[in-house]
């Protein structure tokens, strides 16, 4: 079996590629042209992994690795990620979070109609509407990412209708990792969490500490994403845990878990506050528990101290 992955230089793009070399496949990655060449996430995985240029603004590169490769998955996770960045570049994440689904699958329709197409859609595109969500949940987006999402989503289930592709979009809460980029929140905790312990850095500047997430491990969350392309039919699934935590929660969790009181190191800075902001999120995975057999592995304190865990790690060798 041969995949190909957009965005696997990412978080989600990294376990994916582990997950399914570890189940045989021949794995191809998507990577934009850049001066340097260091992809530190696939960086254990680089000589099992096959990487080819392209970019979700240009469909020509993506019709021709579809037709030199002839995978039989796809998987759609590259996008501009960051909600806040939205708002400062919303053109740009338009292009790439929401038109670049576009170019995927129409490449796909033009080179490879039968292979499986997987979208990474995501609890964003719920916002305002009221927890707990699931597949029925009317969406109301918050945010120019958010706005992107809900098209890519809908162009989704309209390639599947219009031509028959096999195209599912899994709408996954947040999930994290060691992994996650520097900028979200739970890593930008655990990071300042490891520095300030380890005597780097002396306080925290932090925006809304009301938000609620429901966050996930990201290893469990790739799975599900393999699962709803070995369905017998196309669908789309909501993935969570269930359970939501606040950010001041996580902040808690994350200080004590070294021994030190939040309270004494974070700040509150208004540059971090959003335009317009998503409250509570929790989602009901229940059709993915019943449908795909799926269920997270990792709890939120586990979480909190895989993430500080690996920070203090990674600071110590920072700091020898
Ligand atoms: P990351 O931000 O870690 O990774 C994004 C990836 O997209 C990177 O590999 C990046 O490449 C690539 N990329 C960005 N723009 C382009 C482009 N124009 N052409 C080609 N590649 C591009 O995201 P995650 O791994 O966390 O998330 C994966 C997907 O899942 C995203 O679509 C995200 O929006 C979605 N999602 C994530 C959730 C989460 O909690 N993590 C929840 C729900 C949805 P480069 O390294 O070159 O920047
Ligand atoms: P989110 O993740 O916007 O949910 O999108 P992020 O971690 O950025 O924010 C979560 C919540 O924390 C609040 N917050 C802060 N956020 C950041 N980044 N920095 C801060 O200092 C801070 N202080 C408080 C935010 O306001 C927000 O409420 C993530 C991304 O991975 C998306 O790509 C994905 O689609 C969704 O999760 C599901």
């Amino acid at each position: 079996m041969k995949a190909l992955i957009t965005g696997i230089t990412g978080q989600d793009g990294s376990y994916l590629a582990e997950l399914l070399l570890e189940k045989g496949y021949e794995v191809y990655g998507v990577v934009r042209r850049s001066s340097t060449e260091t992809h530190e996430r696939i960086e254990h995985i680089r000589d099992r992994v096959n990487l080819v240029q392209g970019d979700l603004l240009d469909e020509i590169s993506l019709v021709r690795m579809m037709n030199d490769i002839q995978p039989d998955e796809v998987y759609n996770l590259a996008a501009q990620s960051f909600v806040h960045t939205s708002w400062h570049q919303p053109l740009l994440t338009g292009e790439f979070t929401a038109l670049g689904v576009t170019r995927v699958l129409d490449a796909m329709r033009i080179a490879c109609p039968n292979a499986k197409f997987y979208q990474a859609s995501s609890s964003e595109m719920f916002g305002a509407a009221k927890p707990p969500q699931n597949e029925d949940t009317v969406f109301h987006p918050r945010s120019p990412y958010a706005v992107a999402k809900v098209y890519g989503h809908y162009i989704t289930m309209n390639y599947r209708e219009s031509y028959k592709l096999f195209a599912v979009s899994g709408v996954l809460f947040n999930h994290e990792s060691p992994r996650r980029g520097k900028e979200f929140v739970t890593r930008k905790i655990t990071d300042a969490v490891a520095r300030i312990k380890l005597g780097l850095q002396n306080e925290l500047r932090m925006g809304n500490l009301d938000a609620k997430r429901d966050w996930g491990f990201a290893g469990d969350y790739v799975k599900a994403m393999w699962l709803m392309l070995q369905q017998a039919e196309p669908d789309d699934y909501v993935i969570a845990t269930g359970e939501s935590h606040s950010v001041r929660e996580f902040l808690e969790h994350a200080f004590a878990h070294v021994g030190l009181d939040w309270k004494d190191y974070v700040v509150v800075d208004p540059k971090f506050l959003r335009p317009a902001e998503v409250d509570f999120l929790m989602g009901d995975p229940s059709k993915a528990i019943k449908k795909l057999g799926w269920k997270p592995e990792v709890s939120f304190e586990g979480l909190v101290r895989m993430m500080v865990d690996a920070d203090m790690e990674r600071v110590k060798r920072l700091k020898a």
